[in-house]
């Protein structure tokens, strides 16, 4: 599984650091829509879901957290812990997120607006439909 981590340029000087993320430029699509997870719990699991066409982009802004990624043959794990990196996450990949420091805030960006009826929410589901589709 090919894994997008997309390192952003941090424009950093004496007074701290800033980085920009842009349509098109930094980010590869249209962002539509913004949200983030914050006093997340250590000990919790989030996620477990697919999406059908959903893009989006992970960034933690703070603190740190691991995402299992799954396209039905290959599991991988990523630790987030770097506001200049992304985590580019396409449509057809199970995710799970976890080990949340509690000062962790994981800011996403999507290229649509929130559908349920867009969530595969049954791994069972899920298998199925990426072995049929390969
Ligand atoms: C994803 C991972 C990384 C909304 O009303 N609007 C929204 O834009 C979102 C994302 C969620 N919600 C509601 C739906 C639920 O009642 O917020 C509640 C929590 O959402 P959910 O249980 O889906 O949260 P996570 O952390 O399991 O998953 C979220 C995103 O839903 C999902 O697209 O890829 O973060």
């Amino acid at each position: 599984m090919d894994i997008k981590l997309i390192q952003f340029q941090s424009h950093g000087d004496e007074r701290g650091s800033l980085v920009s993320l842009e349509d098109h430029k930094n980010i590869p699509f249209t962002i539509k829509r913004v949200y983030y997870l914050f006093n997340t719990k250590d000990d919790v699991r989030r996620g477990f879901h697919a999406h059908k066409k959903l893009k989006q982009l992970a960034v933690v802004l703070k603190g740190s957290c691991r995402f299992l990624l799954d396209d039905g043959k290959e599991k991988i794990d990523i630790l987030l812990d770097n506001p200049s990196q992304g985590l580019y996450i396409e449509s057809f990949l199970w995710r799970e997120m976890y080990d949340f420091s509690e000062d962790c805030v994981l800011l996403v960006l999507a290229d649509s607006f929130y559908d349920e009826s867009d969530y595969i929410r049954d791994y069972q589901d899920f298998i199925e439909i990426v072995n049929h589709d390969s």
